[in-house]
């Protein structure tokens, strides 16, 4: 009995023994772990107060295995000291990440890190940005000097290294199972956001800080070895020779310089379509305030946007330097450290006072590093702004308008202000309780929620053209004011055809749908209440705005709207329009632009085809090898 005692307890000391060595031997990990486990967690519930995304925790430990992984690798000795390094490593991106998103509601990037000399003003308070409370992400660092050394004297090395490869391999591969897994879902909900990084805070929500680095690491580095092979000498002249020409041949003789000196007001509106100008709904008109300007303005009625994976930055990214948006991902992300002769860059080498006005945070769309690249001199974001309306995803447009009026009224004349508008974006439902504009039948739907969205921001741009004109500014600038991209996704097309009475849904319909109205007022009101039916799109702007203003420009892929006869419209996807003709590359099919009906391909549109491609190309060698820079130094 005695001995059975004995042995039972000779056991339980044994367990006890083993289970002891076990969390003693594996300490390190386990501390590091816990630690690092608690920091990644509380930054993404730092970044997202109000909402904890479950999924988040995923990632999180994936990234701890894989690094634990591969710390399994060492000897145990080295092992705490490669722990405690990945620990300082961790931490600093975090405060640094913390201090960033404090100012720029953001999360910093390799590119932000490389044109960190664009983000004058945010260095000099990097002081004022820090907080006690983000010690939080560095005392165990401190703490552990003691224990480490210690630990390490204490700990010796027992497994062998087949048995330090097994458990590397075991554990690693579990990590990497866990983030391709998230990785792979978030690929499936957004199927652009991990190249175009768009909504950075919402990515870093979802795959947490970590593989947020990872995947911005991979995408700026892959970017980088695309592009660090220079482009031949030859091809380099033989893009500069397509631009000179497309500039020549674009006409610029017509009203060249006839607004030099004048003041440029530009407004990109949030998700304004064509469809909704001009037209009811339940009796009562949509836009009722720009269809009032439209008749005191010149309209374009045939004006497409040209977006692709960066839409709003792409649709600023086209009209401020006439070149085409990314292959993939945003321009604006991308080509942030690019060389450009922008709108802005030019004017302000005539001596204008240039500014870009947005509601929302500075770091949205990359538009702190963007800006300064393209030439603003002051960048009038979230906080520049009194946030005493928020809307949606920021402040409301009323408001948003009514501050930027009263700031444009004291800028040095003469001034080219940008300002793009935020209430009435996707998915609309936010503005339903403003105003009381009654959508009949299409009360409660998404489209009916877009249209009260739409004439809600229509409200406000009415006042603040009125009170351009109320304080004498419209009498002495140039206003443009276009939308930015489609409002009905594809996804939810057949609600546009049922209000428009869309019965065949083919492709030539929907591109038919894919324009944004385009307004420009002029000081002295030329061609007031003429509508310019041309086709033309946002890579037209700057080409007309350039001539009219006195710019010279030589390296524009668009065409001055008032100028030129050829009516081509080229989308980043290869489709085309010709003036005649659609082409929709997705089906190689070509279509009839009036009557909508399908026509064969002959030589002459396989030209065409060939040249939009040619074009595009260009437009991406000229990008990715920062040919401007070269171009603009006279190589
Ligand atoms: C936010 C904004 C929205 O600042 O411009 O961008 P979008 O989601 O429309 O591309
Ligand atoms: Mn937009």
């Amino acid at each position: 009995m005695k001995a059975i005692k004995a042995m039972k307890l000779m056991k339980e000391k044994k367990i006890f023994h083993f289970l002891f060595n076990l969390l003693f031997n594996n300490l390190d990990i386990i501390l590091f772990f816990i630690l690092i486990y608690i920091k990644l967690y509380e930054y993404s519930k730092s970044i997202s107060p109000d909402y904890l995304y479950v999924m988040v925790k995923l990632p999180i430990i994936g990234c701890i295995l894989v690094l634990i992984g591969v710390s399994l690798i060492l000897k145990e000795k080295s092992r705490i000291s490669f722990l405690y390094i990945a620990d300082i490593v961790i931490s600093c991106i975090l405060i640094t990440d913390v201090m960033y998103y404090r100012y720029f509601k953001d999360i910093t990037t390799l590119a932000s890190v490389k044109n960190a000399k664009l983000l004058a003003g945010v260095s000099d308070s990097v002081t004022s940005l820090f907080r006690f409370k983000d010690l939080f992400y560095i005392l165990d660092i401190i703490a552990f000097i003691p224990f480490k050394k210690n630990y390490k004297r204490i700990k010796q090395n027992y497994l062998p290294l087949s048995k330090r490869l097994l458990t590397f391999a075991v554990v690693f591969a579990i990590g990497i199972g866990l983030n391709a897994q998230t990785l792979y879902t978030v690929s499936k909900e957004q199927p652009t956001l991990l190249s175009s990084m768009s909504n950075r805070i919402y990515l870093t929500k979802m795959i947490g800080n970590i593989d947020f680095h990872v995947v911005d690491a991979y995408n700026f580095v892959s970017t980088n070895i695309k592009n660090a092979k220079k482009l031949p000498q030859d091809k380099q002249d033989e893009i500069k020779k397509y631009l000179q020409n497309n500039t020549e041949n674009s006409g610029q003789v017509k009203l060249q310089g006839k607004y030099s000196g004048k003041n440029l007001i530009v407004i990109q509106v949030e998700a304004l379509q064509q469809f909704v100008i001009n037209k009811q709904v339940n009796g009562q008109e949509i836009t009722p305030n720009l269809n009032r300007w439209i008749k005191k303005s010149m309209y374009f009625d045939n004006y497409f946007y040209q977006v692709a994976g960066g839409t709003t930055s792409d649709a600023e990214f086209m009209s401020n330097n006439s070149l085409y948006p990314a292959q993939s991902g945003a321009a604006y992300y991308t080509y942030s450290g690019n060389t450009y002769n922008s709108l802005a860059n030019a004017l302000k080498s005539k001596n204008y006072y240039t500014a870009a006005l947005h509601g929302n945070s500075e770091g949205f769309w990359n538009r702190n590093v963007m800006y300064k690249a393209e030439g603003f001199d002051d960048f009038y974001g979230q906080h520049s702004f009194n946030i005493n309306e928020e809307i949606g995803l920021g402040l409301s447009d009323k408001s948003f308008l009514n501050q930027s009026i009263e700031k444009i009224k004291n800028f040095k004349q003469p001034y080219y202000s940008f300002l793009v508008t935020l209430t009435s974006h996707y998915p609309y439902d936010a503005v339903s309780k403003y105003g009381d504009f009654d959508t009949g039948e299409y009360e409660g739907t998404f489209m009916g929620n877009y249209l009260k969205a739409i004439h809600y921001t229509d409200a406000q741009l009415g006042t603040f053209l009125d009170n351009l004109e109320k304080e004498g500014i419209m009498q002495n600038s140039v206003i443009a004011l276009y939308g930015d991209h489609f409002a009905i996704p594809k996804d939810k097309i057949n609600e546009l055809y049922k209000f428009e009475n869309v019965s065949n849904a083919n492709d030539y319909n929907w591109f038919t749908y894919q324009k944004v109205p385009l307004i420009m007022h002029f000081p002295d009101n030329y061609n007031s209440n003429v509508v310019n039916h041309s086709y033309t799109g946002q890579m037209d702007l700057y080409p007309t705005l350039a001539n009219l203003m006195g710019i010279k420009n030589q390296y524009m892929f668009g065409k001055d709207m008032l100028n030129s006869t050829n009516q081509n419209v080229v989308f980043r996807n290869g489709s085309f329009i010709d003036g005649k003709n659609l082409y929709v590359s997705w089906t190689n099919t070509y279509y009839d632009l009036a009557t909508g009906k399908v026509v064969n391909e002959t030589e002459e549109l396989k030209k065409e085809k060939n040249k939009a491609n040619e074009e595009l190309e260009y437009s991406d060698d000229l990008l990715n090898h920062n040919l401007l820079k070269n171009f603009l130094n006279g190589n």
